[in-house]
């Protein structure tokens, strides 16, 4: 039976870790441990000849952006919402994250939530440093291009960036939040062919996010692209509309510092997905530009907030069963616990 070389990895069990769960045909450490197999000198190695475990890999703990595995680990907690942040290469999805990271740390709250931790500090602050204030700098720099090709799961899952929030009406139950960050070629390619090889980590952000965002560049639809960008942002709405069900859909408006001088393409896509009829549906304006922090920093937290509220009240929470108060029963019978 041909296994893998990493310590860490059981494909036979649980699907290829370097995959994030798949057969690991294409694995290099598999395709490794089948050429060892063959030329018998598998049986031969001594330890300093098996590739290393890089220390904290694939544990949960290591702070870094989380991958399929670390997912299950979470689930067995907690109730887990993923939310798929879906949007062209360049949409200002990574920069969109990096700034939600940066509103908390300043203090600023996720209306009706509270921040209860992170499995992911040192992933959210790798995105987030890039929009900090540097004494050398003064200008904004962005987070760099999500790319296809980084990462440990070979373009099949993207980086996984986690919240543990707080209820402030269940202030009881912790909810886990993951946010995806993923290349937005992974989205051109699901909307060119969405059952391609290239296009399985955007199948993996539609099948496991109980929540969407979609990402629209408002540069992108004034410049000389905007028929190109239009046509992208209609198809992908389009995708995610086809299977949504009563999942909610954001649509965020993202780059409002710069001027828009083609409103009827903004007018145009709203109105295509308000068409479409998703159950729960809202737009949102962004931007990092400080000149108009007060509007579109807090639509950010709002987009988060608005998410987790439709999510919640979709899951439902069985209303307690009132008690007829001239009883003649018994009362200790009649206590009702209500399963959340
Ligand atoms: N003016 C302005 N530019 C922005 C803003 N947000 C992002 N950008 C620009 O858009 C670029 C892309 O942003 P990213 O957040 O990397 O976009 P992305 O969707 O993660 O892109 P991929 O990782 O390639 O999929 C940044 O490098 C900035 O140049 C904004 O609020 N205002
Ligand atoms: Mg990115």
């Amino acid at each position: 039976m041909i296994t893998c070389t990493q310590t860490y990895c059981h494909p036979e069990e649980s699907g290829c870790a370097e995959e994030g769960g798949g057969d690991g045909t294409k694995c290099k450490f598999r395709k490794k441990a089948a050429n060892q197999a063959e030329s018998g000198k598998a049986a031969a190695l001594g330890p300093s000849e098996v590739t290393e475990l890089p220390a904290g890999f694939r544990v949960s703990w290591t702070g870094s952006p989380l991958g399929a595995q670390d997912m299950r680990l979470l689930t067995a907690r907690s109730r887990v919402l993923c939310i798929g942040l879906v949007g062209a290469a360049n949409a200002g999805k990574t920069t969109f994250l990096a700034l939600l990271y940066a509103l908390l740390r300043q203090g600023q709250g996720i209306p009706g939530y509270r921040f209860a931790g992170s499995y992911t500090l040192p992933g959210w602050e790798a995105i987030a440093s890039y929009l900090t204030f540097k004494e050398s700098r003064t200008d904004i720099q962005f987070p760099p291009h999500t790319s296809r090709s980084t990462g440990r799961d070979e373009g099949r899952v993207p980086g996984i960036l986690h919240l543990a929030l707080r209820s402030e009406d269940e202030p009881a139950a912790v909810l886990d939040v993951l946010f995806t960050d993923a290349p937005g070629e992974w989205f051109t390619d699901w909307i060119i062919k969405h059952d391609s090889d290239t296009a399985a980590g955007a199948r993996w952000v539609y099948q496991h996010s109980r929540a969407f965002l979609l990402f629209a560049d408002r540069e992108r639809l004034t410049g000389t692209q905007r028929g190109q960008a239009r046509g992208e942002i209609k198809e992908l709405a389009d995708r995610l509309t086809h299977r949504l069900g009563s999942r909610p859909l954001g649509l965020v408006w993202t780059k409002a510092d710069v001027p828009n001088e083609r409103p009827q393409f903004l007018t145009d896509i709203s109105q295509h997905l308000q068409h479409a009829a998703p159950r729960h549906y809202r737009e949102f304006e962004v931007s990092v530009e400080l000149s108009g922090a007060d509007r579109w920093h807090p639509q950010v937290l709002d987009s988060v907030a608005w998410l987790l509220d439709t999510h919640c009240r979709e899951l439902g929470t069985t209303p307690p069963v009132p008690v007829p108060s001239t009883t003649e029963q018994d009362l200790f019978l009649l206590r009702r616990q209500v399963i959340r």
